[in-house]
């Protein structure tokens, strides 16, 4: 049966700043946390770091033709803060903002939509020597930044998105430790999601009132598809504190203006959470336009049944968990396909996923912000790329995607993550997303046979056999 999308759905490709720009040390661009994490012996799986990256910086028109050649209609990309705003307060630097403002242009020349992100988890390193997201000030000098990009850029962009998952930021960051800034205090990492809620609600705010009328208003979440290891109690409270802790946290007060009562029950002994003042619920609740939501992989949790659990959550390993309250759930990797990363090939949970949001969020149109696969991508003798792997991946999610379609979901738009391989965060460049490959030695682009299969469905609109383009 072919499946055809909706004429107006939104085929793009995705990236952010620190994963593909380089140039870290060029047009006044200071330190963000992730060059100092990556400078950090240890943290990053072969000592890889973004200085270099992809050279987007320097390739950018190149870049832009790759995009342009694949007949996509959109590119969401990420603001380095650093770049544009060095230290993360006081007057913006021109050069900063000339270069995305050169994108843009180069997008629109080109007939590709931009679809800009504030936050993909590069804070300036001054703002996190501060304090950083545990502190409150953070949210208000994130508004401020805000504000700099919607004057600068808002007469080209009108698809605007405040944070890029927060959860990684706040409990990757703050809580197991593995990504920048590499902290390990539970309390800090409930603070820093509150903060990355209030820092989006002001930053709404911002953007509302310097953008011109019509513009879009996002968030990028990563929600996770918690699945019980059996009916039991134990293991159905081992979901519920998870789905508190991964989803609730964040789109309970973004959507609704509340925050779960069973996570204060849950991270009770931690916190009061006092740092929650009067007025944020309702700042955090700002109306937004469509919901972005990135999917990779379900989660299979249970109750731990020692004290001991397993780590095996997929997001990097590290001796402190990234669950305050709920860290002695056990994750199980279920059988079944994987991917370079580990993660289960499930595109149900993509179904699953659109089809919550479509009940929790009634009328709000939702976008996939992100979905893809890392696999071992090498090329032939003739220096073609092949990754059937990747085809078949996206076949399936994007067959889920046009179910959920069918199924009463209000999906917008696909974009796959990502454009081109990148600098994949503690694992370094070793894991492969891309739809075009990219050497490291030579930063040379090749698009693999993915990036020709995207194509066809970008162009037609129509999902393509996964088998291999000729
Ligand atoms: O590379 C990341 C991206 O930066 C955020 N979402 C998940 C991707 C794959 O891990």
């Amino acid at each position: 049966m072919s499946m055809t999308f909706p004429p107006a759905f939104l085929w793009g490709t995705a990236t952010a700043a620190y994963q593909i720009e380089g140039a870290v040390r060029e047009g006044g661009r200071t330190p963000s946390i992730w060059d100092t994490f990556s400078h950090t012996p240890g943290k990053v799986e072969g000592g890889d770091t973004g200085d270099t990256a992809v050279d987007h910086f320097h390739r950018r028109a190149e870049d832009v033709a790759l995009m342009a050649g694949l007949g996509v209609g959109a590119y969401r990309f990420s603001v380095s803060w650093s770049r544009v705003q060095p230290t993360g307060r006081g007057p913006a630097v021109q050069r900063g903002l000339d270069f995305y403002r050169g994108l843009v242009d180069d997008l629109l020349d080109h007939g590709i939509r931009p679809v800009l992100t504030l936050y993909h988890w590069d804070l300036p390193q001054e703002l996190e020597t501060a304090g950083g997201w545990p502190e409150r000030d953070t949210a208000h000098r994130f508004a401020d930044y805000a504000r700099i990009v919607a004057e600068a850029l808002g007469d080209r962009v009108d698809m605007w998105t405040t944070l890029n998952e927060p959860w990684c930021s706040a409990f990757l960051g703050y809580g197991s430790g593995v990504h920048a800034p590499g902290r390990t205090d539970p309390v800090a990492a409930l603070r820093a999601a509150h903060h990355l809620n209030l820092g989006h609600g002001l930053a709404a705010q911002a953007l509302r009132s310097a953008l011109p009328a019509g513009a879009q208003l996002s968030v990028s979440l990563n929600p996770s598809v918690v699945r019980a290891s059996s009916q039991s109690p134990a293991d159905l409270d081992a979901r519920r504190r998870i789905d508190a802790l991964a989803n609730r946290i964040f789109a309970d007060p973004m959507l609704k203006g509340t925050y779960p009562r069973d996570l204060f029950a849950d991270t009770g002994a931690l916190t009061d959470w006092s740092f929650v003042h009067g007025d944020d619920l309702a700042v955090i609740k700002h109306p937004l336009d469509w919901l972005g939501l990135n999917y990779y992989a379900p989660s299979v949790v249970s109750a731990s049944t020692d004290n001991r659990p397993e780590r095996n959550d997929g997001h990097g390993a590290s001796e402190h968990s990234p669950w305050p309250g709920a860290d002695s759930v056990s994750f199980h990797q279920p059988p079944g396909e994987r991917t370079e990363m580990g993660w289960s090939v499930d595109p149900t949970g993509l179904h699953n996923l659109l089809l919550h949001y479509t009940r929790e969020a009634p009328g709000l149109p939702l976008m996939i912000t992100e979905n893809g696969a890392a696999y071992v991508d090498k090329p032939a003798a003739d220096g073609s790329v092949h990754d059937p792997d990747r085809i078949r991946y996206l076949h399936g999610h994007l067959s889920a995607v046009h179910r959920a379609i069918a199924d009463g979901a209000d999906v917008r738009g696909y974009f796959l993550w990502s454009l081109m391989d990148n600098f994949e965060w503690s694992y370094g460049n070793g894991k492969r997303f891309g739809a075009v490959y990219v050497d490291y030695e030579t930063l040379a682009r090749t698009p693999k046979s993915s990036a020709h299969w995207y194509a066809a469905l970008a162009r037609s609109g129509t999902l393509p056999e996964p088998s291999l383009p000729q």
